[in-house]
């Protein structure tokens, strides 16, 4: 028989196993983690979309996380959150012009137009350009800011839209959460939260630089509310609505964010 001698494991078998252990943790961890990454986009990609015609279908989860920051959002930014404004001779002479959806309809008249109001399903208010210049005047010069990187200190003057409410007794309309605006085309329509657009900034404009807005720029009203982006300053509005659901909006069909808040 051989002699089974008690031998101690050398030192560099020692050093070796647990070499061999590690590589099997790191191993071992490796797949289990990318099993869970795996699996968390199995999930996401699994998850129930949104209606299509409002958000341009993007999964639940990620829209639940933008549809969050909006709450915060809207707690943060109060209205009494103003935003910065500039002296008048910092505004831009040559104003910038970015989009013409909704302003191509060469029969469009501007001496013509009327703004309608949708007051409920059907009932419509029509209001002429004399009738909103009665009001009285703000003016405001801030920083006008495109999603697309662009930004440039404009001065642009109409009435507040919370007058405007007050003044052709639109308040339980604007009890509603959501205000819808299109140009007269329909071919571009902005859909924007209730505390937006009674931000005392927001206003219906029929000026830019103490003159009528020029057509390309949204004549003969716009509407200029520096708490969003420029994608949510609609251009020649004709018809406002208001509504519980959230409107069409033109560039959340596409994908972008609905709240687009600054
Ligand atoms: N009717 C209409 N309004 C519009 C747009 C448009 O294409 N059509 N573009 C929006 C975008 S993306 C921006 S940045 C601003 C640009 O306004 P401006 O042309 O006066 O610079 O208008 C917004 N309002
Ligand atoms: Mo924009």
């Amino acid at each position: 028989m051989e002699n089974k001698e008690l031998k101690r494991p050398s030192f560099e078998a020692t050093i070796d196993r647990k070499i061999k252990r590690r590589t099997f943790i790191s191993f071992a961890s490796f797949f289990a983690l990318s099993g869970l990454g795996l699996g968390a986009w199995k999930w996401l990609y699994n998850s129930p979309e949104e209606i299509s015609g409002i958000t341009a279908g993007a999964h639940k989860p990620l829209r639940d996380a933008l549809n969050t920051s909006e709450q915060v959002f809207k707690q943060v930014y109060s209205n009494t959150h103003l935003v910065k404004t500039y002296p008048k001779s910092m505004a831009a002479t040559n104003v910038r012009v970015n989009g013409d959806i909704g302003l191509t309809d060469e029969t469009f008249r501007v001496q013509d137009w009327q703004l309608e109001v949708e007051k409920e399903a059907g009932k419509l208010l029509t209001i002429g350009m004399e009738q909103l210049k009665k009001l009285p005047k703000t003016e405001i010069i801030y920083s006008f800011k495109c999603i697309e990187g662009w930004d440039q200190i404009q001065h642009w003057g109409g009435l507040r839209f919370s007058d405007f409410i007050q003044h052709f007794n639109l308040e339980s309309q604007s009890k509603k959460a959501y205000v819808g605006m299109q140009t007269p085309d329909e071919q571009y329509y902005v859909g924007i939260d209730r505390e937006s657009t009674l931000h005392p900034q927001t206003i219906l404009a029929y000026e830019m630089n103490g003159y009528p807005i020029p057509v390309e720029n949204g004549a003969p009203l716009r509407l200029i509310i520096p708490v969003k982006y420029g994608v949510k300053n609609l251009k020649r509005i004709g018809k406002i609505t208001f509504s519980d659901t959230r409107p069409r909006d033109f560039w959340a069909e596409q994908g972008y964010d609905y709240y687009s808040g600054l």
